[in-house]
Parts: C-alpha cells; structure tokens; sequence
C-alpha cells in the first residue's frame, strides 16, 4: 500500500490527533473549522487575493522557487479578517500544540499565519521540514521546535495543488534522504479541514495541474517562545487589532511576553511601550 495520512474528526478528541501525529508525522482533521467561520474567512481572503501578484519580490533565486512564481502569498491575516482569531486559538489545535510544544518552553506564540494561494500552471514545491526555520533545530534528535497547520480555506485536490507530505520522514535517522515517489501522498481534503503536522516532517505544495482554479490554503503555525518567528506578528497587527482580544489571542500574536511562567523571573520580547496599558501589554 501506497504512503497515505490518517483522517480524524474533532470528536475524537486530542489524543487521537496525538497518536496520529506521532506516527505519520502529519494528520488530517476533518471539519476542523465551522462553516460560518469558513465562509467569513474564505471571503476576506478571497477579496484580498484580489489583484495581488504571484511570487515574491526577493531577488533570491531560492527564494523565489520556494515561494513559487504561480502563488499568491500574504501574512498580517489577524489584520485582514476578524474571522482568523477563532482559528488561532482553535481549542484542539491549542490542545495539540500544549502536548508538542510546552515540554520544550513554557510558552509558545503564533510562527506565522500566511495565505499560500497556488495558482494554475505551479509546480510543485521542493519538500522541506519546517524546523528549517532554526539552523541546528532540524535534526532527528533535536526537540519539537514548531507545529503547523496547513488550513483548507477551499478544498484540497491533487490537482489543484493539495500539500504533498511524507508520513513517517519526521522519524527518519538521517534527514539528509531523500524520499522516494511511493513514499510521497498529498493531503487531499474537503474545504474546513486542516492538515496538523510536525516541524520535522518532509512536506512541500503540489503541482497545480488545473488552468483556472486556485487553491486557497492557509498555514497557520505555532514556534517555542525561545525562538524568533517568522512573521514579525505586533509589526503588522498594531495594538489597536488586539487590544480588545483574549490574553491567549494576544500571546499568540506577539503582544505579551515569554517566559511569563518561569520562576527565574526572565523575561523575553519585553519592551516599555507607553501606548498600552501597563499590565496588558509586553510587559506584563
Ligand atoms: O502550500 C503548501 O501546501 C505548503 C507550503 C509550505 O510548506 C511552505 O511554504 O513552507
Ligand atoms: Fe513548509
């Protein structure tokens, strides 16, 4: 039998998302997001998309390959849709990242939250472990550095470009192997589900094989509180998008501080910002 990833339903609960992720390395939930969320969020995203161009404005040609040159990308999404909180803070996906994460830091904040809209005529993207992200973090022994979530904002084909994944490479010894054809499956899924899976699993975008349809996908990642993210989150969410959101809400997007639970008293991020309320903001 050929690779292939595991299915859940929320209603099986944390444990099965656990167990899942353990094995494959990545595992689809279905129905992860509700319907009325979906279509709020898919809205928003689909007018920004709106006359956006593809690729990026790097002159890296590695830059560039990995973004992809048929691709529409952008970040700031708690900026762009009041719909992106409640996915954020989804309470599953928050269960699963306390598991991973919280045994490796006492805290852990959004790694970015990022639209990759592949478009007609992409290919396919080089795959690639996230924890890349962190020189010396990806190696088969190094801790869990990051979690990550690819959304399904419309549904995910092969065709259009549904994420290709190596279930089981994240527990390979040597993560210089390459993977074989039959090792690879793609996470095809109804529009609502999400693709959970691990920083040290071999992953990367599909081809989009199709001439006019557009896969909107949504990553939505979560990093230790040790380690810099990759999207600047209070740069592009100003206090004034946060300011009335959840504690957790404005952990996740940059605006408190890490290592609030740590006895030592260290703290990391902080900064003296008159704007906003002593207690609520960085500093606390
Ligand atoms: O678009 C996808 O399905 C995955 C993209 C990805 O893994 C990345 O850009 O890091
Ligand atoms: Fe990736």
């Amino acid at each position: 039998m050929g690779a292939r990833l595991q299915q859940v339903h929320p209603s099986d609960g944390v444990e099965a998302v656990l167990a899942a992720l353990a094995a494959d390395g990545g595992v689809i939930v279905r129905d992860f997001v509700d319907p009325a969320t979906l279509q709020r969020f898919r809205d928003d995203m689909v007018a920004h998309a709106m006359g956006r161009p593809v690729g990026t404005v790097s002159d890296s040609v590695a830059v560039q390959r990995f973004w992809g040159g048929s691709t529409k990308r952008f970040t700031r999404l708690a900026h762009r849709s009041p719909s992106f909180v409640a996915i954020l803070t989804d309470p599953l996906y928050l269960a699963v990242a306390d598991a991973v994460l919280l045994p490796h830091a006492d805290d852990y904040w959004m790694n970015t939250g990022q639209m990759m809209i592949i478009g007609p005529g992409e290919r396919s993207q080089v795959l690639h472990r996230d924890a890349d992200n962190w020189p010396n973090m990806n190696r088969p022994d190094g801790p869990e550095v990051t979690l990550s979530c690819m959304f399904a904002i419309s549904d995910f084909t092969a065709e259009v470009g549904a994420t290709r994944v190596v279930p089981g490479s994240h527990r390979w010894d040597d993560y210089r192997r390459r993977a074989t054809p039959d090792e690879v499956t793609q996470a095809a899924m109804p529009a609502g589900s999400g693709m959970i899976y691990t920083g040290r699993v071999l992953h990367g975008g599909g081809a989009n094989s199709t001439v006019d349809e557009w896969r909107y996908g949504m990553h939505l990642s979560y990093v230790l509180g040790w380690l810099t993210p990759e999207e600047a989150g209070p740069l592009g969410t100003p206090w004034s998008d946060v300011e009335h959101l959840s504690p957790t809400a404005q952990r996740l997007l940059g605006w408190r501080c890490s290592g609030v639970n740590d006895r030592d008293g260290a703290r990391l991020w902080t900064v003296d910002y008159e704007d906003v309320p002593t207690g609520l903001g960085l500093i606390d």
